[in-house]
């Protein structure tokens, strides 16, 4: 059974190039995982997402919760087998969803008590209980329950809600069953100010998780507010273990918390863009939907080698969206997923050529050329 390991195999600035060892396969780093929420990345199989080159995918305690439940998908053989996906999956503890999904909830030192967005039935979630659906699911990957301190907020609120993610990690921790291969990841708080974060750094490390995530952030601080957070966050960050930054993001704030030290991520962007007919491309985000692409015989992205770049024309994508088919999230999210995966592999170059400045300058020339 292959230990739960991480290693870092090249810097580049405050950039890494590691490798995730675990008992579902081996993860290269910086990576990006699409977000599986509900036992499915919407819009592909399995077998697609492997192809994008995704390693790692994301689920969600909170959805798969509430439906189908965790002792069905662990009566039906955990996650893995539910969603015919054999690679490694990280779970989001519930918290986040919780604020950001339901109305009428209420927080208290044991946990958070909701209505489900689904039927409006009452649900309650403990650290203990989240650790324990993550067990049920077969995660892979963990997450201690928090609370994301919503932004702005004082720092007195902040050290309030810090205080108690921090209590609830421990809880977290002393829940989680350990197993070979299997690890957890802790999650840093303290919104925007550096003493909250150093101590929620403190605690954290003293409870050695197996990685370490950076919550709190993309919260509607901005990219310059978020980019300020992780330069004084992350040389404090244990150096040894892999990084996680919640919910990010955009390409350009994947390549700037790169060059901060970010070996992980997820974000709905890709796959939620999808749906709505916004491709990333290697110049700048494109609307599908706009006429202008209407008669336009080229591919969304010249420099894609994915199979919607290499196989349709942007008219005919065009007419899907206005025809409201099925197809074209399925082959938009299928590009989109690609991109961003390319954009990590091109990353992991960049660090083990020692170039990652000179990279993200082209990043950003390139993406402000714009389309066309
Ligand atoms: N905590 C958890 N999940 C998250 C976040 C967090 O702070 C964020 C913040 N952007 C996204 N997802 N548990
Ligand atoms: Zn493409």
């Amino acid at each position: 059974m292959t230990e739960f390991r991480y290693e870092v195999l090249a810097k580049s600035g405050n950039g890494r190039r590691g490798r995730l060892h675990t008992a579902h396969g081996v993860v290269e780093t910086p990576v990006f995982m699409p977000v599986g929420t509900a036992g499915t990345v919407k819009g592909m199989l399995p077998e697609s997402v492997k192809a994008t080159g995704a390693s790692i995918i994301l689920g969600n305690t909170y959805h798969l919760m509430l439906r189908p439940g965790a002792e069905r998908v662990a009566a039906l053989g955990g996650l893995h087998k539910f969603m015919n996906w054999s690679g490694p999956i990280l779970t989001d503890s519930g918290g986040y969803q919780v604020m950001s999904l339901t109305d009428l909830r209420k927080m208290s030192e044991e946990g958070v008590t909701f209505r489900s967005h689904i039927d409006g039935k009452q649900w309650k979630l403990t650290p203990e209980r989240s650790t324990e659906i993550q067990h049920l699911l077969d995660a892979t990957i963990t997450m201690a329950f928090d609370e994301c301190t919503p932004y702005p907020a004082t720092e007195e609120l902040a050290k309030t809600s810090m205080e108690l993610s921090m209590r609830w990690a421990k809880r977290s921790r002393d829940a989680f069953q350990a197993r070979t291969g299997y690890g957890q990841f802790g999650i840093v708080q303290g919104s925007v100010y550096p003493d909250l974060r150093y101590r929620s750094i403190d605690a954290l490390t003293e409870l050695d998780f197996e990685g370490y995530a950076v919550g709190g952030l993309a919260v509607g601080e901005g990219q310059e507010m978020m980019f300020k957070v992780l330069d004084f966050t992350m040389p404090r960050m244990p150096q040894e273990k892999p990084r996680y930054l919640m919910g990010v993001g955009k390409p350009s704030d994947i390549v700037g918390a790169v060059q901060r030290g970010i070996d992980m991520f997820d974000c709905v962007l890709p796959t939620r863009s999808g749906r709505t007919a916004q491709a990333f491309t290697r110049r700048g985000t494109i609307n599908v939907r706009n006429a202008r692409h209407a008669e336009d015989t080229r591919p969304l992205d010249v420099d894609c080698a994915c199979p919607t770049c290499t196989q349709y024309q942007r008219g005919y994508l065009h007419h899907l969206f206005k025809a409201e088919e099925m197809l074209g999230a399925i082959l938009l999210t299928w590009h989109n997923i690609h991109y961003y995966q390319e954009l990590t592999a091109d990353l992991r170059r960049a660090i083990e050529e020692d170039r990652l400045d000179a990279f993200a300058a082209d990043f950003h020339r390139q993406q402000a050329e714009g389309d066309i």
